[in-house]
């Protein structure tokens, strides 16, 4: 039945159509949403808070405050499969900002990659954390 075929097809065309409006204008919004903006202390092989949680598609604007007094540290973030790719280092008593925006919701260590030379690491010290990256808000 040729009818009732062309139907559907353009019944597909629409619902395809309708989708790619939805997808537009959902990243729309999500160009025009602020940024989520988060502060990390790093000090004494540890970041507090040491799990943070993100929304896919949302920028994050990150600062890192390392308390420490002689101690440099250093915040990463690598994950090529969800275009994560951080390594940002912070003499002591100073702050750094970094800016990134994460796309795929999964959940993803971060941690201090600072070593000295005979000693143990900062991140065996326990110098890590968790970035939790939620889907988007669906509304
Ligand atoms: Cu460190």
């Amino acid at each position: 039945m040729p009818a009732a075929n062309s139907r559907k097809t353009v019944r597909d065309v629409l619902i395809v159509l309708a989708t790619l409006m939805l997808t537009t204008v959902t990243a729309v919004t999500r160009g025009q949403e602020s940024p989520e903006e988060i502060s990390l202390s790093l000090g004494d092989y540890h970041f507090i808070p040491d799990s943070i949680e993100v929304q896919a598609g949302r920028p994050v604007v990150l600062t890192l405050t390392n308390t420490d007094t002689l101690t440099p540290h250093n915040f990463t973030l690598q994950d090529a499969a969800a275009g994560l790719d951080i390594d940002t280092s912070v003499s002591a008593g100073s702050t750094s900002v970094i800016e990134f925006t994460p796309v795929k919701p999964g959940s993803y260590t971060f941690y201090c990659s600072k070593k000295l030379l005979f000693m143990k690491s900062h991140r065996e010290r326990g110098m890590e954390g968790t970035l939790r990256v939620i889907p988007p808000a669906a509304d």
